[in-house]
């Protein structure tokens, strides 16, 4: 039986326009071998976890420009709990202060990737998103 793909939602959060780097960011990761699921812009955090089940991904990636992450971010992971995804990586990346980082991560985001087109990302998702399936 051949390998299942992992399943990766790509998205922006609110009024955020910018959607270039979603669009290359989905590209490396289709490239890589993953199915990739592109959502338009102007999502809502209950709009991204209802694609995010009836998808059935491994992992939620959010493209971050508009400087609205920090305000948006806990209503995103108050609906990811509860949708029941709490399984799920939740991975950011675009261009916002680098000090917000680890105030991302306290509000529960797996990890962060900024600004470059390094494949980190991949190897990341590639190595925890089972683990965090399983937890
Ligand atoms: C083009 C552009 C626009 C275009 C976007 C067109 C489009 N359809 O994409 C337009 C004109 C619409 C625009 C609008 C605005 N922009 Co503008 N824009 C840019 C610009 C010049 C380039 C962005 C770009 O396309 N980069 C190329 C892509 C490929 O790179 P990227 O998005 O960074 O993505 C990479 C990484 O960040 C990462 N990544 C991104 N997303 C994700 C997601 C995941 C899951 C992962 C793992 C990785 C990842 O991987 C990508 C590939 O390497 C930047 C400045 C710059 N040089 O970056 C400003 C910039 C993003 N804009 C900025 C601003 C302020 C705005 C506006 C708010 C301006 C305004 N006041 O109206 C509005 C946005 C309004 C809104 N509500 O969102 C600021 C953002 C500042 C911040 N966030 O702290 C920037 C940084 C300019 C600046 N230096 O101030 N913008």
């Amino acid at each position: 039986m051949a390998d299942i793909p992992i399943k990766v939602l790509i998205t922006k959060l609110g009024l955020d326009t910018p959607d270039r780097g979603a669009m290359v960011v989905a590209h490396a990761l289709r490239q890589a071998g993953m199915e990739v699921v592109l959502l338009d812009t102007f999502q809502t955090p209950e709009a991204i976890v209802d694609a995010a089940a009836q998808e059935d991904v491994d992992v939620i990636g959010v493209s971050c420009l508009s400087g609205e992450h920090l305000r948006l971010t806990p209503r995103l992971m108050q609906a990811i709990a509860d949708g029941g995804l709490t399984d799920r990586l939740v991975i950011y990346g675009g261009i916002f202060p680098r000090e917000d980082i680890a105030v991302l991560k306290e509000m529960g985001v797996d990890n962060v990737f900024m600004g470059s087109l390094s494949g980190e990302f991949i190897d990341y998702i590639e190595q925890n998103h089972a683990a965090k399936r399983s937890a």
